[in-house]
């Protein structure tokens, strides 16, 4: 683990760390119980740069640990494959590809995206870190180069396969170190009439809506538009256009060409909502840490106070911002009895560093909680859908983000 010493992005040292949420393990290393005892747990602090307002993990563990063997994967969630089609559907439409033009997507994942992009009628490459998800893209026909990406692979990639016309990295940017080379990257292989896609969970929905437990070691950048637009002019790139998107607790989707474009109003306009938001000061930052702790103490004794009356709890949902909320928050097994997960992965295993055994959804629904913590909250609206029966005969989730409450 190396602790950073200057911003990511303007190499400025003047870093103001506003929250630390560890020692905590890494969100993604579900375990089995012999496990335990080897268990790691590292130092989590968000910090902001005085100079060029850039929020990051002040703590950069080696990739190789966090992605070599990957339990996320995007096709475990449904409201992702909605998200992903009208995703496809509109860069086709938006740059009116032709049949057969090549798209790629970096950090491709288990190739949901790329999938929804083949369907029409697009060539598709992936590249992406992770062995176990790399495989199972390939294994279901999803074109995918196991690698991390960079400048050298751009090239090795480049004259195998030729420039794609568009590049996309959805939930990949804020995962990337080596921004430098990650860029340079982009810019070798990109068609120089192509365009860079991608989408990053917007700081400022994390800020405004306390979204604390997105905060963890894989995101390593927390991007808003201004400090982007800083960031891809150093490659003579420009931010054509910008969309907020409402995946993953509210997202950017950044649109990036080569060369001088004058940025639309969309752009100009939620750069001027940062800006009044306070994003550029470090006491919006202060005041979020405030608000953390206001909900982690609201949360514990909410569940404390149902626990005592008796109440059945489960998880729901065994994400990595769920591990990061039950971590922070110390709820463990004397609070919930399981979490239910739809990923056949995690099923089976223990959760990261409270050690709440991961299920499916059998008992679920066979023996209903009174409670259930829902750990996914982003997924809210098609889960309390999906979920109706289950309401209907009495069952609550307790939604823990912006602020705990009970729905049902
Ligand atoms: O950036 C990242 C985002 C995109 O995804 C990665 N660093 C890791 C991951 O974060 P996450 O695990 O918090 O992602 P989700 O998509 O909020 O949670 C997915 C989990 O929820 C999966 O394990 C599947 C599960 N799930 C479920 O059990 N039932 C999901 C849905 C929609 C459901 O109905």
């Amino acid at each position: 683990m190396i602790n950073l010493t200057k911003c990511r992005i303007c190499k400025g040292t003047d870093l103001y760390k506003f929250i630390s949420l560890g020692p905590i393990p890494l969100p993604n290393a579900f375990l089995k119980s012999e496990q335990i005892e080897s268990e790691i747990f590292y130092p989590l602090d968000a910090c902001f740069c005085n100079k060029c307002g850039m929020v990051q993990i002040a703590q950069v563990v080696d990739p190789v640990i966090m992605f070599r063997d990957y339990a996320y994967f995007t096709g475990a969630s449904k409201p992702m494959h909605v998200h992903f089609d009208s995703m496809a559907s509109a860069i086709v439409k938006k740059f009116k590809l032709p049949r057969g033009s090549l798209v790629a997507d970096i950090g491709s994942n288990d190739g949901t995206l790329l999938q929804k992009f083949k369907d029409k009628g697009m060539r598709v490459l992936g590249v992406e870190p992770s062995e176990n998800v790399a495989q199972y893209a390939n294994d279901n026909g999803i074109d995918t180069i196991n690698e991390y990406f960079g400048a050298d692979k751009a090239r090795m990639i480049s004259s195998l396969r030729g420039n794609p016309k568009i590049i996309t990295a959805t939930n990949v940017f804020a995962h990337v170190n080596n921004i430098d080379d990650f860029m340079d990257g982009i810019y070798f292989w990109l068609d120089d009439q192509g365009v860079f896609i991608i989408e990053v969970p917007y700081l400022s929905e994390l800020i405004k809506k306390v979204e604390f437990d997105t905060i963890y070691h894989e995101h390593l950048s927390y991007f808003a538009v201004r400090p982007l637009a800083t960031l891809f002019k150093r490659w003579g790139m420009s931010i054509i256009e910008v969309e907020q998107i409402g995946v993953h607790g509210g997202t950017i989707r950044v649109y990036v060409a080569k060369g001088e474009h004058e940025p639309s109003l969309a752009v100009e306009e939620l750069i001027r909502k940062e800006i009044e938001l306070g994003l550029d000061k470090a006491e919006t930052y202060k005041n979020f840490a405030k608000k953390v702790h206001f909900i982690r103490s609201e949360l514990v004794y909410m569940l404390n106070d149902l626990k005592k009356g008796g109440a059945k709890i489960v998880g729901y949902g065994a994400s990595a911002k769920g591990n990061i909320l039950l971590n922070y928050c110390n709820i463990g097994t004397d609070i919930i009895d399981y979490i239910a997960d739809t990923t056949a992965y995690k099923q089976g295993l223990l959760n990261p560093g409270m050690h709440i055994p991961v299920y499916g959804f059998d008992e679920f629904y066979t023996a209903p909680p009174d409670y259930a913590l829902l750990l996914i909250w982003n997924y809210a609206e098609a889960i309390l859908k999906k979920e109706s029966e289950y309401i209907r005969l009495g069952g609550k989730f307790i939604i823990p983000i912006p602020k705990p409450f009970i729905e049902g």
